[in-house]
């Protein structure tokens, strides 16, 4: 390898690695409740109307109550996230903790959507393929991490939808606290605060400049083989 050629590859690499670091974002809106309200949501009560919905005691801080006793949906969105920013396909990552009590057919769905402009939808994913239980222990907060990707029009945005709902059951409960939602891909929202390291599965700058470095050692060396033989 020449020294030509390794000055070449540093830069691309430092490059590469700056920008990784600058595109990856987390486009949320007060995920973690720590303004002690519901700013940044969007919120569909359900039987109990505002009541089922609460700000409590979070992990840490605040988190959000949704509480729901009868057949029907208690609904919380990060509603059109971005529109017009995103490209079909794209690669998001989601991370949020639960904990709390379900039931007798008292369920959570947390559901991504890619909205089109002019309402409907062009790609709607539940996420995990089902509903989320929360640890038995109603104290414990458990951490959940999805990916999705982005419908074929997303000219709406990106809506992440938590949907504590119940079932046509005698004693029916659903009442789940939600923290620390996290929405992440490689975008430049102008929204979120930078993406927490402790979190996300998308890797990190280095892990990044690792696979690269590794990616580019293996070319040259399979490049200079050829020329050997
Ligand atoms: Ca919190």
């Amino acid at each position: 390898m020449s020294k030509k050629t390794i000055t070449a590859l540093a830069l691309a690499l430092t490059m590469f690695a700056g920008a990784a670091q600058a595109a990856i974002t987390d486009v949320a809106v007060n995920g973690d409740f720590e303004t002690g309200d519901f700013t940044g949501w969007t919120l569909f009560p359900g039987s109990l109307g505002p009541a089922g919905q609460t700000i409590v005691a979070g992990n840490p801080g605040s988190a959000a109550r949704l509480l729901e006793t009868a057949p029907a949906a208690n609904i919380i969105k990060q509603a059109n996230l971005l529109p017009g920013e995103w490209t079909e396909g794209q690669l998001i990552e989601i991370q949020f903790d639960i904990s709390g009590t379900a039931g007798a057919g008292g369920v959570l769905f947390a559901e991504l959507f890619s909205e089109l402009s002019g309402g409907g939808t062009s790609k709607a994913e539940i996420l995990g393929g089902g509903p989320l239980f929360p640890d038995a222990n109603p104290d414990v907060w458990t951490t959940y991490n999805f990916s999705g990707t982005v419908g074929p029009d997303s000219s709406g945005g990106i809506t992440l939808q938590f949907n504590s709902a119940c079932a046509p059951v005698e004693g029916c409960i659903a009442d789940y606290r939600i923290d620390n939602v996290i929405i992440t891909a490689d975008i430049e929202g102008p929204v979120g605060p930078p993406i927490s390291p402790r979190t996300s599965a998308i890797p990190t700058t280095s892990q990044w400049a690792l696979i690269m470095l590794t990616m580019l050692l293996g070319l040259v060396v399979f490049t200079n083989r050829k020329r050997l033989f």
